[in-house]
């Protein structure tokens, strides 16, 4: 009798795991292939081959790449070379991606960017907020950038219980933002439980030198996170649930739900076309391909342009779609008056003339 209620209850545990992975291939898209769009004037840029995981560009055409980031699990071309921060001028002829200098006392050897945020304080400062990993830790770095000496002076690292696993910044202040945690847990064990189980526990964290609250939660895999040209609507995309959602920002900083987009692929990075308010989504057709790297069958790309997302049918294009035979796990595609610069995970960036 015994016997058979522990084999009744192995038999349900294993339905459930079962279950659960099935609804895990789902998350991941892995059965999705895609068709190609191809853009006519493209090319890759020089001095991206391991990934240029977030990309921020300021209304003076400067445009910021975070390179080398490193995530347990995840595949790399450069496994030790530390991260750093490159510059690219969009207004030369033939751009090129600089790497900019950190000022002394930064520990460079640890750097491990993720995303990057720009704020142009009210004197001009420019401040660029940095999530970094440091050991697989997660900290916000604060820099301000010296134009006239290609550098950046480090400002202040934060740490805070509530930004255990941040992945992506939108500044707000010149010590204020929104951040997404992609998980809740700060341990890798635990991180994959989390994903495993579904949890949704991923959040949105306001910080301020004053206040630091959770403003949204219930994600599945938090990720890509900015603001509409008005700084009126947060926008933030949960990955494994193949969503836009789209935040009204409260007076006290507070976030209110105003709509959820669903779509069929795996949102990473949000950048917004600051005319237009376009929302231009840099995604993961398939999930499974991305996290279990085969050269023989690498992770695709592909470039959404989302139109009128306040609006009761946002209109949603496919820009760009590659199997991966030129670029390999998009994650963010950012635009400039006519320019596209599609990043990466862990692979190249490309540099389109749209
Ligand atoms: C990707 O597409 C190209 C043609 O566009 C094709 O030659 C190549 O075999 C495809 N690669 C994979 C991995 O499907
Ligand atoms: C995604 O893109 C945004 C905006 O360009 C950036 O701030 C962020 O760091 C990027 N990276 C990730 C991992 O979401």
């Amino acid at each position: 009798m015994g016997r058979l209620v522990t084999l009744g209850l192995l038999g349900i545990a294993l339905a459930l795991l079962g279950e659960r992975l099935l609804a895990l291939r789902n998350r991941l898209k892995a059965s999705r292939e895609i068709e190609s769009v191809d853009l006519p004037n493209c090319h890759l840029i020089k001095g991206i081959e391991a990934g240029a995981e977030d990309i921020d560009i300021l209304p003076n055409g400067l445009a910021f790449f975070s390179v080398g980031l490193k995530i347990p699990g995840l595949h790399s071309f450069a496994p030790n070379k530390p991260g750093g921060i490159l510059m690219m001028d969009l207004n030369e002829e033939k751009a090129r991606a600089l790497e900019l200098r950190i000022s002394r006392g930064f520990d460079l050897a640890s750097f491990n960017p993720h995303g990057i945020s720009t704020f142009i304080d009210d004197d001009d400062t420019v401040y660029l907020f940095v999530v970094n990993h440091p050991e697989f830790k997660s900290t916000v770095e604060v820099f301000k950038f010296e134009e006239e000496e290609n550098s950046l002076l480090h400002l202040k690292t934060i740490r805070h219980e509530l930004l255990p696993s941040t992945n992506d910044i939108i500044a707000v202040g010149p010590m204020h933002f929104y951040a997404t945690n992609d998980h809740y847990f700060f341990d890798p064990f635990l991180k994959y439980l989390e994903t495993y189980l579904n949890l949704h526990w991923a959040s949105v964290v306001y910080y301020s030198p004053n206040e630091v609250k959770v403003v949204a939660e219930g994600f599945d895999f938090a990720n890509g996170i900015n603001i509409s040209p008005d700084k009126k609507y947060i926008y933030v995309a949960d990955t494994l649930a193949h969503e836009i959602h789209v935040f009204e920002k409260q007076p006290d900083m507070n976030l209110t739900q105003s709509k959820v987009l669903p779509l069929d692929t795996l949102v990473d990075n949000l950048s917004i076309d600051p005319f237009s308010g376009d929302i231009w989504a840099s995604c993961h057709p398939n999930g499974q391909k991305l996290f279990v790297y085969d050269p023989n069958n690498p992770p695709s790309s592909e470039v959404l342009r989302i139109q009128n997302i306040l609006s009761e049918k946002p209109s949603v294009s496919t820009v760009y779609a590659n199997n991966g035979s030129v670029l390999q796990g998009s994650s963010v595609a950012s635009v400039y008056y006519g320019k596209l610069l599609i990043g990466t995970l862990y692979h190249r960036a490309l540099y389109c003339e749209l």
